[in-house]
């Protein structure tokens, strides 16, 4: 399954590599990539393993919540 989160506080290359790290460190993720541009995060994951809200509590305990 794939999500796009929307992430305001995405504004450099430090942050995408936050949020990406962040998320590909959650068991059940297969693949994230983010924008700085369009502060959005693309997030592969297996739904049997993990819900989109352990996603988005692992955003917000670095610091980025998602806005969507
Ligand atoms: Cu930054």
């Amino acid at each position: 399954m794939k999500r796009t989160f929307s992430v305001p506080r995405i504004h450099c290359d430090g942050c995408v590599r936050t949020v990406t790290e962040t998320l590909k460190s959650v068991s059940g993720v297969t693949a994230a990539e983010a924008d700085a541009l369009k502060k959005t995060v693309d997030v592969v994951f297996d739904p049997a393993a993990v819900t989109e809200e352990r996603l988005r509590q692992a955003l917000v305990n670095v610091g980025y919540p998602a806005a969507n």
